[in-house]
C-alpha cells in the first residue's frame, strides 16, 4: 500500500498538472472536508437566497416582472439542488447537510441575512448580489474537484440572466420619476458594502484562501475578486445615475483599479455569527418548511418502498 505522503505528492501534481478531481479518485481527508463545507455553504446560501426576493412575488409592479422574478427564484432553488448533489459524491447524505443548515453548524452566505424592504431591492439584489456571485462563481467553473466545476457551468449562465433582470429594473426606475430614482439610490446604499462583504474576509485573515489556492478550489483570493467586482459595478452605476455610498472611492490610474473605503468587518462578523437583521428570520423560516414538507417526504418515501416491493416480488 503507498504511504499517505506519497499519495498526497502525487495528488497534488494531479492538481498542478491541471487535472480534475472526480468522486472515486483518492483525496486527502481535508480536501474532501473542505469541499463539503464549501459546497454546502453554497448550496444552502442559494435555498435561503429564495427568501429575501420570495417575500416580493405577491407584489411586483406588473405581470412581466412576477413571471421573471418567478422564473430566477425557482432557478435559485434549482442550483441549490445541483450544489447539494455535487457534495453528496463526497459522501455526505443530504439529510445530514440540512441537518446542519438547520442546526446553526453549517453557515450560508451573509448577504441573505438582510432585508429586501422595497421594490428596487429586487433590481439591487439581481444587479449586485448575483453579479458578486457571477465573479465568484466564474472561477468555480474551473475549480479542481469535477462535479463542483460542472455545476457551476449551468450555474453561471443562469446567473447572468438574474443580473440583467435586477440591472433592468433598476434602469427602468432610474429613468422613472424622481421618487421612482430615489428609491434605487437608497437601494444601492444598503445593498452596496453588504455586497463587498460577500467574498469574504481581507485576504490577511482568511482562514482557507492559502490551502484552497494550493488545491485550485479557489483561483482567485477574497481581495482579488472584490476588486474585480467594484471595478466591473462602478461605471453600471454610472450609466444608471446612481451614486456608490463611499466618499473614498475614487479611480486610481497608477493602479488600474478603483480605490475604496474601508468594509465595517465588525458588521460582518456579526451577521456571519447568527447577529444579522434577518438570521433568526431566515432560518424560522427554512426549519417551517423542512417540518411542513414531513408528510411529503414520507409518502414519497412509502411510494419508492411500494415500488420496490412489487419490482422485487416481480422478479422473483
Ligand atoms: N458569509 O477563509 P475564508 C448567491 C466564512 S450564492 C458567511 O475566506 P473561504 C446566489 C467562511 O465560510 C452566494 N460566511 O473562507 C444567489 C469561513 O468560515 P468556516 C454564496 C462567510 O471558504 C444570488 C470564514 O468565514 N456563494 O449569492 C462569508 O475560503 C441571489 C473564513 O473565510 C458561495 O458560497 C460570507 N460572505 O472563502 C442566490 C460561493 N465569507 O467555513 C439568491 C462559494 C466567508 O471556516 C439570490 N464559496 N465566510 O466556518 C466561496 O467561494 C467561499 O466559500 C467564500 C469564502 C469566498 C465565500
Amino acid at each position: 500500500m503507498k504511504d499517505l505522503a506519497k499519495l498526497e505528492k502525487e495528488f497534488q501534481e494531479r492538481i498542478d498538472r491541471g487535472e480534475n478531481i472526480e468522486p472515486k479518485d483518492w483525496m486527502p481527508e481535508k480536501y474532501r472536508k473542505t469541499h463539503i463545507r464549501q459546497i454546502s455553504q453554497h448550496a444552502h446560501s442559494e435555498v435561503v437566497g429564495m427568501l429575501p426576493e420570495g417575500n416580493w412575488i405577491t407584489r411586483t409592479p406588473s405581470l412581466r416582472r412576477k413571471v421573471a422574478l418567478l422564473a430566477k427564484i425557482q432557478d435559485e432553488g434549482g442550483h441549490g439542488l445541483y450544489l447539494y448533489s455535487a457534495t453528496e459524491t463526497l459522501g455526505i447524505s443530504r439529510d445530514e447537510l440540512y441537518e446542519q443548515l438547520h442546526s446553526g453548524r453549517a453557515k450560508y452566505s451573509s448577504i441573505f441575512n438582510y432585508p429586501a424592504l422595497t421594490w428596487a431591492d429586487m433590481g439591487a439584489i439581481g444587479w449586485l448580489v448575483d453579479g458578486a456571485a457571477i465573479i465568484n462563481q466564474v472561477m468555480l467553473t474551473r475549480t479542481s474537484y469535477g462535479p463542483y466545476a460542472r455545476a457551476m457551468v449551468r450555474i453561471c449562465k443562469e446567473e447572468s440572466f438574474h443580473q440583467r433582470q435586477g440591472y433592468e429594473i433598476l434602469l427602468t426606475l432610474c429613468r422613472g420619476t424622481a421618487v421612482q430614482k430615489a428609491m434605487a439610490q437608497d437601494s444601492l446604499n444598503r445593498w452596496w458594502w453588504p455586497s463587498l462583504m460577500m467574498f469574504g474576509p481581507p485576504d490577511a485573515e482568511s482562514t482557507h484562501t492559502e490551502q484552497s489556492m494550493k488545491w485550485k478550489i479557489k483561483r482567485k483570493t477574497n481581495d482579488e475578486l472584490r476588486q474585480q467586482f467594484i471595478d466591473n459595478t462602478v461605471p453600471q452605476a454610472d450609466i444608471l445615475g446612481i451614486k456608490v455610498p463611499d466618499p473614498d472611492l475614487k479611480w486610481n490610474e497608477e493602479r488600474g483599479h478603483y480605490d475604496f473605503g474601508e468594509i465595517n468587518w465588525d458588521e460582518f462578523w456579526q451577521v456571519v455569527k447568527g447577529h444579522g437583521p434577518c438570521n433568526k428570520e431566515r432560518m424560522d423560516a427554512r426549519r417551517k418548511a423542512w417540518n411542513n414538507g414531513e408528510w411529503v417526504r414520507d409518502a414519497a418515501i412509502a411510494y419508492a418502498d411500494k415500488k420496490a416491493e412489487k419490482n422485487i416480488a416481480k422478479a422473483v
